[in-house]
């Protein structure tokens, strides 16, 4: 706590800390529902304009076929999702995508391929999309899976800004779902990123079948890693048929997704908490409340990579009737 505080009182920025007890998030999370949002809101207004909401846009370069048991995801090749894979696409093919997309008002255009990780072949070929989309004007990102140091390297200096890789859960909560790759290999594709002078993109999913504990546990371990992620996406499950995770009871509800932004807020003040996956379920005042909790960020667009996101017209209709300010055309 800042020096010269008594008691129960908060600097309003909220001090960047790397030493969170998953105690302290639940107390955070059990505050009345009016003092949590006060304090996210303070929290939220004095490290961001609170009228402002980034706009990103996702194309999947690469879909499905993916040799990883990840058991929330469509493109997982250990289950028939009925989805079609496809090969890499071509560059010229990405390029005029982002160039729709920064046309309907996107900031940041973030590139995913269903892959365990990168071939270095296939590496060459991202490293000109990034450098093209760098070219546009438009933040780059991309999701690759996981990444050594020297491609880490190589994207980065083809342009970079951003890596998107999750940690997607609990570390209890993890084996329960994914079974390729540990969460320590999670860690280390993040570090080279870090090493490399990327900025970090990680969040990861709610609504899988874990508890409470599990969703602050995820928290806690994206605030202790050694710095904050850049951006953090909370992503509700997007149902998928014929994959293990399939219980859509198990989706918070409205309060407790607005509690878990607004401790995400507090405790990681300057990240940018993206509201990802899973808008298409919620009404537009459950997503002005996870505005008001200090979520900043969107992805626009009727599909992410393989299931559905709001109509742009309903994204700009919400943000007009709310006064955000966004790159947003409607
Ligand atoms: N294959 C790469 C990887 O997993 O590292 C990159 C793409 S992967 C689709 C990116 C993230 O999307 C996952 O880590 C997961 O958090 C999220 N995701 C995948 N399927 C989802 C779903 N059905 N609902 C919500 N989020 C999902
Ligand atoms: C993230 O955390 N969410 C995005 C992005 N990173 C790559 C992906 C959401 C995927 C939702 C499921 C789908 O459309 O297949
Ligand atoms: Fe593959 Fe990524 Fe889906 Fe896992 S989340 S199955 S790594 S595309």
């Amino acid at each position: 706590m800042a020096d010269g505080l008594a008691e129960g009182q908060h600097d309003s920025r909220e001090v960047v800390r790397h030493d969170w007890r998953r105690k302290e998030a639940q107390a955070l999370y059990d505050l009345p529902f009016s003092d949590l949002m006060f304090r996210a809101q303070s929290a939220h207004r004095a490290n961001f304009d609170p009228n402002h909401v980034e706009t990103a846009s996702l194309l999947s370069i690469k879909t499905g076929g993916c040799p990883e048991d990840c058991g929330y995801c469509s493109q997982s090749a250990h289950y028939d999702t009925g989805l079609k894979a496809t090969k890499l696409m071509a560059q010229a093919d990405v390029v005029a995508t982002a160039q729709r997309a920064r046309d309907a008002g996107a900031t940041r255009f973030c590139m995913a391929a269903a892959w365990r990780n990168p071939k270095d072949r296939d590496l060459d070929e991202v490293c000109g999309m990034v450098s093209a989309v760098k070219e546009m004007g438009m933040e780059a990102c991309a999701t690759l899976g996981m990444l050594t140091a020297p491609q880490a390297a190589r994207l980065r200096e083809a342009g970079l800004d951003f890596y998107n890789h999750n940690v997607d859960t609990s570390p209890e909560f993890y084996d329960q779902i994914i079974t390729t790759r540990t969460l320590q290999d999670r860690i280390d594709t993040l570090a080279h990123v870090r090493e490399a002078g990327i900025k970090v993109c990680c969040g990861g999913i709610i609504g899988m079948g874990e508890e409470v504990d599990d969703r602050l546990g995820m928290l806690v371990l994206l605030a202790n890693l050694p710095s904050h992620p850049e951006s953090v996406p909370i992503n509700l499950w997007n149902e998928v048929k014929s994959v293990p995770v399939n219980d859509t009871a198990a989706r918070p509800d409205g309060i407790a997704l607005a509690r878990l932004v607004a401790v995400a807020r507090i405790m990681m003040p300057r990240s940018v908490v993206r509201l990802s996956a899973g808008r298409q379920y919620m009404t537009d005042e459950l997503q002005a409340l996870c505005f008001l909790a200090g979520a900043n960020s969107i992805f626009i667009g009727d599909v992410l990579l393989t299931t559905k996101n709001p109509q742009r017209s309903r994204d700009a209709n919400l943000f007009d009737r709310l006064g955000i300010t966004s790159g947003l055309k409607s």
